[in-house]
């Protein structure tokens, strides 16, 4: 099977609805590296952020910045990345912003207040919302009983909301959230491993807690394009095109997880810098 690319039917969707989905967007051999990797990594473990929700239950993460040569940094430089954020984002060169790991362990894995990614970054100093996007990989099924994220479909039309922080998260201004769930259809975004789900940065979306037996895993890369320079970021990956490396890379690079010296996000910064 080719490598998915964006066609201009999937692109409309995108633009109308403010998120896409493509099916099989990493191969299944892909997903088995990556979930091993990221849950066999002591890295990764070591610099796992917990941010507590409302009610005191746990969001687990791991966001670095800068993509590097390990098996993660290949697949965010991948053309089948990169072109589809550029496919969706319009002219200009693209940047990675960040990548997480999102480790929502069975339990206790807590949930994520309605927001709009642009809620944070916009107090970080960005200025353009539309050159800039996500990418969810389902590293395990997400599905309603495992605290699947949930998106109001059309949402990001209304614009950017404002946000305060609820718990150890930021959730957007909620006479707007209640207003916005009687306009907005809610849909749960079911996904299995490997299916990718793009998004636009001022799309409101949320996800309840993992109160089942099984993982949801998944890592979520954004991009950001060069222009939209960050007046108050200080990590320069969000202005630093990707350096681009064929589909198969992640497949054909030896396997390796994230290195010491990944500039890796930590508590204090994330509180303090609005970066999630
Ligand atoms: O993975 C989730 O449940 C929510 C993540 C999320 O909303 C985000 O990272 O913006």
């Amino acid at each position: 099977m080719p490598y998915a690319t964006i066609t201009p039917a999937q692109k409309s969707q995108y633009d109308r609805d403010g998120y896409l989905i493509i099916k099989n967007f990493l191969k299944a051999d892909e997903v088995k590296l990556l979930y091993g990797l990221a849950t066999g990594d002591d890295t990764m473990k070591e610099h796992a952020i917990d941010l507590n929700d409302q009610s005191g239950k746990k969001t687990r993460l791991t966001l670095w910045f800068t993509p590097g040569d390990d098996t993660f940094g290949l697949l965010t430089r991948t053309e089948r990345m990169v072109k589809s954020a550029q496919a969706l984002l319009g002219e200009g060169e693209v940047c990675h912003f960040h990548s997480k790991l999102m480790q929502k362990e069975p339990k206790v894995g807590g949930a994520w207040e309605v927001h709009q990614d642009y809620g944070y970054w916009y107090k970080n100093g960005f200025m353009f919302p539309d050159a800039m996007l996500s990418i969810m990989l389902a590293l395990t099924t997400a599905n309603k009983e495992n605290g699947c994220l949930q998106v109001l479909k059309g949402s990001h039309k209304m614009g950017r909301i404002e946000h305060n922080f609820a718990g150890e998260q930021q959730g957007a201004d909620q006479p707007f959230v209640d207003e916005a769930m009687k306009i907005f259809e809610r849909v749960y975004v079911e996904l299995e491993p490997g299916d990718a789900l793009f998004f636009h940065s001022n799309l409101l979306h949320m996800s309840e807690a993992n109160l089942s037996e099984r993982p949801r895993w998944s890592l979520i890369s954004c991009y950001n394009l060069s222009y939209n320079k960050p007046f108050r970021e200080k990590n320069t990956s969000c202005i630093t095109p990707v350096k681009v490396v064929p589909d198969d890379a992640v497949l054909s690079s030896a396997a390796t997880s994230l290195g010491s010296g990944t500039d890796f996000l930590s508590k204090e910064n994330e509180i303090t810098l609005n970066v999630k």
